[in-house]
């Protein structure tokens, strides 16, 4: 082996260290891709879209940043949630896991305003994590700039969304499923602080209000009143929403005093609290929220990394919803 390559090895080896460590820098992945990629543009493009449309209606702030997850969550972050299905194949976004995702046509128009200024060259996959990543700051997030040049993948089948966490999980198992994915418990529950935006339906917790367990009528580690106010949200639809906190646009720590009241709304918020190991994580984010910000910018930019499709192993669609 020459020097040369015994340096090669070395660098190699950095990179990989980089890439396990989730820093903000993958191979490939850089802060100015569109940059180097003649786009100089792309990100304010993307944010000022992105802002136009929350601005008519912040709810999508939420949808924004669920979408991002549910991509990266399945198949990397590819934007294989954004394809359509076909007459062949029932995309990502048809399964039951993806229902009441939202905010489709702000990508489809970002991508059109972004084909016509630079075409091809900018991935469905980094305008997903850039609006998701501007829904944040727009709502009264921490801002944080992440690293680009994510390639679009060329699968989303309905089947591949049992990755997702269903909101039944106890907290260690949602511990155990963010493993799998690289995260520590702490980053699972700063990742969970997304919750501090938008809404849950009844059908998504409708479970907790009764025939819970052999045990419970309704789930112990809910508070009798807000059990109430919950079942009284239910009488009429599966459908109604009930908001996750009591600022349900705002980026703020408000979820975690909800899991400290015990008024979490999903099972899967409320056991955070409810579990030793994740309870003074809970706890910790509820006193300073600044550390709460600190740790969600840096799960997310850890999220967005995950399986990136780089190079030749991916494409940039030119329509989000269709595999070029
Ligand atoms: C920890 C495991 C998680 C579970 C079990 C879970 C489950 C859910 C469920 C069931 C809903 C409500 C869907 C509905 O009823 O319409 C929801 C909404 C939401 N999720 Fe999660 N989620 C988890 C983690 C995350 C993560 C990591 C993020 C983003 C980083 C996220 C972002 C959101 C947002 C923003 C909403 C509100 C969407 C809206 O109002 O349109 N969730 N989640
Ligand atoms: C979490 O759920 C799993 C599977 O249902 C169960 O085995 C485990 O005991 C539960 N953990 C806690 C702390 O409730
Ligand atoms: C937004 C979206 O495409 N939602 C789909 C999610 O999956 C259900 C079927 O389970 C479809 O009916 C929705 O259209």
């Amino acid at each position: 082996m020459n020097h040369l390559e015994i340096e090669m090895g070395k660098y190699e080896l950095f990179m990989v260290i980089l890439l396990v460590s989730g820093y903000g820098f993958v191979d490939g992945l850089r802060m100015d891709y569109y940059f180097m990629m003649g786009c100089p543009f792309a990100e304010g493009i993307v944010k000022n879209i992105v802002n136009r449309h929350l601005q008519a209606d912040p709810t999508l702030a939420a949808a924004l940043v669920r979408m991002h997850f549910h991509d990266c969550f399945v198949q990397g972050c590819d934007a294989s949630v954004l394809i359509d299905s076909t007459k062949d194949n029932t995309a990502e976004k048809d399964s039951p896991a993806n229902f009441s995702l939202r905010g489709y046509e702000v990508i489809d128009q970002v991508k059109e305003q972004l084909e016509i200024q630079c075409p091809g060259v900018v991935s469905c996959a980094d305008i997903l994590a850039m609006a998701a990543r501007d829904a944040v700051f727009f709502a009264g997030g921490p801002v944080y700039d992440i690293p680009k040049g994510r390639k679009d993948g060329t699968r989303s089948r309905i089947e591949d969304t049992i990755n997702l966490p269903p909101p039944t999980l106890n907290s260690s198992e949602l511990i155990r499923l963010f493993g799998q994915h690289g995260f520590t418990a702490q980053e699972m529950v700063a990742l969970s602080g997304a919750h501090t935006l938008g809404v849950a339906r009844c059908s998504s917790f409708k479970h907790r209000l009764s025939n819970f367990d052999s045990t419970h009528d309704v789930d112990p580690t809910l508070d009798a009143q807000f059990a109430k106010t919950l079942s009284k949200r239910c009488t009429n639809s599966d459908k109604s929403e009930q908001a996750f906190d009591t600022t349900k646009d705002n980026f703020d720590n408000d979820y975690y005093y909800a899991l400290q009241r015990n008024t979490g709304v999903l099972f899967s918020d409320q056991t955070l609290y409810n579990h030793p190991r994740t309870r003074g994580i809970v706890n910790a984010y509820a006193f300073n929220q600044a550390m709460f910000f600190l740790d969600f910018q840096q799960a997310m930019i850890k999220m967005g990394l995950l399986d990136v499709k780089e190079g030749s192993k991916g494409e940039v669609r030119a329509n989000c919803r269709i595999i070029n």
